[in-house]
C-alpha cells in the first residue's frame, strides 16, 4: 500500500487494522486523539468520584459508582486501542502525569454540589455521545470497535444525569435553583468540549479526509445545541445564553459567542482544577505502585511455573 491507495481505501469506508500499512501521520494522529481520549476518561472520574460518598441515597450512590467504574473501563479500552498502534500504555500515562498530554477541558471544572452530578451526566455525557457516536464509524478498526461499547454506556450515563436534573426541577424551589445554577456553570464548558471553531482547528481537515472525524467540531456542537435546548425546556431550565434563538431559515438554534480565551486558558493548565486533577492522578499512580509491582511479580512467577 502507498499513500494514494491508502486514501482511496479509507474513502471507500474500509477499516484499517493494526498490521495494515498506514502513513506515519495517520498513526501519529490516532495515538494523539485516542490517548487524549483515554486520559479524559480517566481524569473524568475525578469530578464525579468527589460525590460518591455524599450521594443523597444508597441507590444514587450505587448508580454513580457504576458510572465512574464505566469511565475507568472506557479508559482501559482506549489505552488498549492506542497500544495496537505500537506505543506503550505507561509512556502515554506518564505524559499525562507530567502534564505533557492533553485531556478534555471539561474536567478542569469543580463539582460543587449534587446538581453538578446531574449536569455532568446530562450535558457532559450528552456532548460526549454526540462526539463519539460518529467515532464508531472511524476508519481505524480498534478505535471504532471500542467506541461501540463506550457509546452504549454513555447513553445510560446521559439518561441518569437527565433524570437527576428532572427530579431536582420537580423538587423544592431551592432544588430547582440548584439545578439551574449547575446548568449555568456547565453549559458553556460543555460547548467547548467539541474543540475550537472549524476555522481554528488545525487537525480537522486531515482527520476528516482520513475518516477519523466524521463531522467537524462546529457541526457536532450545533447538533448538541439543537438536541439539548428542547430537553432543557422540558424540565423548565433556562439555557444561560441571551442570544439563543430558533432560526426558522436554517432549522437550527443560533447561539451566542463562546469565550475561546477561557478555553485556551483551561487547556494550557489555567482552569480552576487543573493542578488538583494532575495531583490526584500522580497520587493514585504513586499509591498504586505496590499493586503494579505485585501484579508483575505474580505474572512472572506464573509464567516461570508454566515453563518448568
Ligand atoms: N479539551 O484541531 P482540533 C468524555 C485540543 S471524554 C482539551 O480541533 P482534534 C467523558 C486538541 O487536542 C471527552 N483539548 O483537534 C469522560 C488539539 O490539540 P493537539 C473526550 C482540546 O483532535 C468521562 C487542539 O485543541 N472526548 O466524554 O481534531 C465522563 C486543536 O483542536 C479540546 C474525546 O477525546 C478540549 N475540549 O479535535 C464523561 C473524543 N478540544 O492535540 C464524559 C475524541 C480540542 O493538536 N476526540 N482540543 O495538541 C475528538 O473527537 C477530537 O480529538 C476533538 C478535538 C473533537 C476533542
Amino acid at each position: 500500500m502507498n499513500s494514494t491507495l491508502f486514501d482511496a481505501y479509507v474513502a471507500d469506508e474500509k477499516k484499517i487494522e493494526p498490521k495494515d500499512w498506514m502513513p506515519d501521520a495517520y498513526r501519529k494522529t490516532l495515538v494523539r486523539q485516542i490517548s487524549q481520549h483515554a486520559h479524559s476518561e480517566v481524569v473524568g472520574m475525578l469530578p464525579e468520584a468527589n460525590w460518591i460518598s455524599r450521594a443523597p441515597s444508597l441507590k444514587r450512590k450505587a448508580i454513580l459508582m457504576a458510572k465512574v467504574q464505566d469511565e475507568a473501563g472506557h479508559g482501559l479500552y482506549l489505552y488498549s486501542a492506542a497500544e495496537t498502534l505500537g506505543v506503550e500504555r505507561d509512556d502515554l500515562y506518564l505524559d499525562l502525569l507530567e502534564g505533557k498530554a492533553k485531556y478534555s477541558s471539561i474536567f478542569n471544572y469543580p463539582t460543587q454540589n449534587w446538581a453538578d452530578i446531574g449536569a455532568i451526566g446530562w450535558l457532559v455525557d450528552g456532548a460526549a455521545i454526540m462526539n463519539q457516536v460518529p467515532l464508531c464509524k472511524c476508519s481505524y478498526g480498534p478505535y471504532a470497535r471500542a467506541m461501540v461499547r463506550v457509546c452504549k454506556e454513555e447513553s445510560f450515563h446521559q439518561r441518569q444525569g437527565f433524570q437527576i436534573m428532572l427530579v431536582m426541577t420537580e423538587g423544592s424551589a431551592e432544588q430547582k435553583a440548584m439545578a439551574q445554577d449547575a446548568m449555568n456553570r456547565w453549559w458553556w464548558p460543555a460547548l467547548m468540549m467539541f474543540g475550537p471553531p472549524d476555522g481554528d482547528s488545525p487537525n480537522s481537515a486531515q482527520s476528516m479526509k482520513w475518516n477519523i472525524k466524521r463531522f467537524s467540531n462546529d457541526e457536532l456542537r450545533q447538533k448538541f445545541v439543537d438536541m439539548t435546548v428542547p430537553q432543557a425546556e422540558l424540565i423548565g431550565l433556562t439555557v444561560p445564553d441571551a442570544d439563543l434563538k430558533w432560526n426558522e431559515q436554517t432549522g437550527h438554534y443560533d447561539f451566542g459567542e463562546i469565550d475561546w480565551s477561557e478555553f485556551k486558558r483551561v487547556i494550557k493548565g489555567g482552569g480552576p482544577c487543573n493542578v488538583e486533577r494532575l495531583a490526584a492522578c500522580n497520587k493514585a499512580w504513586n499509591d498504586g505502585a505496590w499493586v503494579r509491582q505485585a501484579a508483575t511479580a505474580y505474572a512472572e512467577k506464573k509464567s516461570s511455573n508454566a515453563t518448568r
